[in-house]
């Protein structure tokens, strides 16, 4: 069986170690890969190298248009190469081939677009109105980053991080999840193939909890971007602190879907399956949180919950498979402790909520499930499952004023604020409420689309920062101001 190497100092490696961790196919649990698992020297050797590249190497003194060149040659490899990465990123996670086919899609579009930067993304310069003066504002890169990603969407959430902090000339240490390393190794051969300066990327697998301190703490590490859970988003954020990095988080959201009565129902309803139960609720943007006006929620509800049940959960590459399992036994039971704790708070699961028998039982599969009778109070309303669980609550109000002051109060109820929709054929009201909700990303009639050009990221703990669109590239981007003065005299300030 294979095992996939680290990559370190420009070449692919074993851990000092010798350690290897072995890779789960989640729809049966099965060992399907290997790969090797970096302790503490390994993650120093990939810092001394990036920060040697970055310092003295010729990755910086390449230009943005060479650099450019390269993420187009990276995008047009992923799209030839879409289906056995797909079947990659399918086997680490579970997720359908139709999905992890589709991932590759947009991870070649966010290369292609950030291709597509190189020649849009300028400096500036100042006009100060004095003689002889040239004032401009550049870009530089960061430094070394070091780039953390999570097990939902490997290599999508890797090319958000990694296309940008390239394009800007940084050096970067990749992270992947030790759930899921196969598309990020396969993407660093793409990368050191396609003309990456190959101390310009460096590869550490396995345990966050052994390298990840060794990366936020160093001082020759100059930023770090992560995406994944809170709990570990906090402790990035404190132990970057004692150098003062830079810090970019996007750390997950317990989302509003809210649904108006004026709605297009058929949109509204199939919309709020997709937006919770796709990739089996394990998004960060999943539509978890239902947010219904009283006089429909009966409608609604049971057109979810009968399609709910009708959802067909199965192996990845199994034909007529919508769903797939969640990632590891870990996190299952992480699922069923929460729909356990909702139960006592006083919830009623409508559909779902049992561990399929049969077939199924192998893999780490857990059905749609939807929770009604959910109050505030409640702690499955506040905190993200990750996994396919909504739980659903009403609003009402005997005007439109009250009714939308009643959905927006719950909507913005929540310590996270990552994405929302909001369901209405009144126009004026899908703007007020889109304004009004304290989230990232609103949808207004549609739920999940998103496209590189736009930003994307958190409000409140979901995060700091934003990726994606302009704002992703320069947070990869120091600024510097330049005044040159080019007809140099005494100041003339101190007399003698
Ligand atoms: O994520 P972790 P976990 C949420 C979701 C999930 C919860 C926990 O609610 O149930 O997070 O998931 C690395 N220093 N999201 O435990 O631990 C780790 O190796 C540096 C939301 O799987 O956050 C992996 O590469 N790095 C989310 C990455 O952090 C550390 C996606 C994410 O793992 C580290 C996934 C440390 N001390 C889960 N400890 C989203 N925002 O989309 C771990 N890591």
């Amino acid at each position: 069986m294979e095992t996939l190497e680290l990559f370190i100092d420009g070449k692919f490696v074993p851990a000092k170690s010798g350690d290897e961790r072995e890779i789960e196919y989640p729809a049966n649990g099965q060992i399907h890969i290997r790969a090797a698992e970096a302790g503490k020297e390994d993650a120093k050797a990939a810092i001394a190298s990036a920060r040697k590249e970055f310092d003295t190497g010729n990755w910086t003194k390449t230009t943005y248009a060479q650099r450019g060149e390269i993420l187009r040659k990276v995008a047009n490899r992923l799209i030839a190469e879409r289906d056995e990465i797909g079947r990659m990123e399918s086997m680490d996670t579970g997720k359908t081939y139709a999905e992890g086919k589709a991932d590759v899609d947009d991870v070649a579009s966010v290369f292609n677009y950030y291709a597509d930067m190189a020649y849009a993304d300028g400096g500036r310069v100042v006009e100060p109105s004095m003689d002889g003066i040239s004032s401009k504002i550049v870009h530089e890169p960061v430094g070394v980053c070091a780039l953390i990603m999570p097990w939902n969407y490997p290599l999508l959430q890797a090319s958000w991080k990694v296309a940008p902090a390239l394009l800007a000339g940084n050096t970067i240490i990749m992270k992947p999840s030790e759930l899921t390393p196969s598309t990020t190794h396969y993407l660093t051969k793409i990368l050191i193939e396609e003309g990456v300066e190959p101390g310009a990327v460096q590869l550490l697998l396995g345990s966050g909890a052994e390298v990840g301190p060794v990366l936020t703490e160093s001082p020759d590490v100059d930023m770090v971007s992560f995406t994944g859970g809170l709990v570990t988003g906090r402790s990035i954020m404190a132990s970057a602190a004692g150098t003062v990095k830079r810090v970019a988080l996007e750390l997950g959201g317990k989302n509003p879907n809210v649904i108006f009565a004026d709605a297009d129902m058929e949109a509204a309803i199939d919309n709020a399956l997709t937006g919770i139960f796709l990739d089996s609720g394990q998004v960060c943007s999943a539509g978890s949180r239902l947010i219904v006006e009283e006089s429909i929620k009966d409608e609604v509800v049971n057109e979810l919950v009968k399609r709910a049940a009708n959802i067909k959960m199965g192996a990845s590459f199994d034909e007529g498979v919508e769903t797939g399992p969640l990632i590891s036994k870990e996190h299952r039971e992480k699922v069923m402790a929460y729909v356990d704790r909702a139960i006592e708070q006083g919830a009623k699961v409508l559909v779902g909520g049992e561990i399929p028998e049969g077939e199924l039982a192998e893999g780490y599969f857990y059905p749609p499930t939807i929770l009604g009778e959910c109050t505030r109070d409640m702690d499955c309303v506040h905190d993200e499952s990750f996994g396919p669980v909504l739980t659903v609550e009403t609003f009402s109000g005997d005007t439109d004023e009250e009714k939308e002051a009643n959905a927006l109060e719950i909507a913005n109820d929540t310590y996270y604020g990552l994405a929302g929709a909001v369901w209405t054929s009144n126009a004026g009201r899908a703007e007020r409420m889109a304004r009004a909700m304290r989230h990232g990303t609103i949808w207004i009639n549609d739920y999940h689309p998103y496209v590189a050009p736009a930003e994307w990221g958190g409000m409140k703990q979901s995060g700091n920062g934003r990726e994606l669109g302009p704002t992703g590239l320069a947070e990869y981007q120091e600024i510097k101001h330049i005044w040159h003065n080019t007809k140099p005299a005494p100041a003339g300030w101190f007399k003698n």
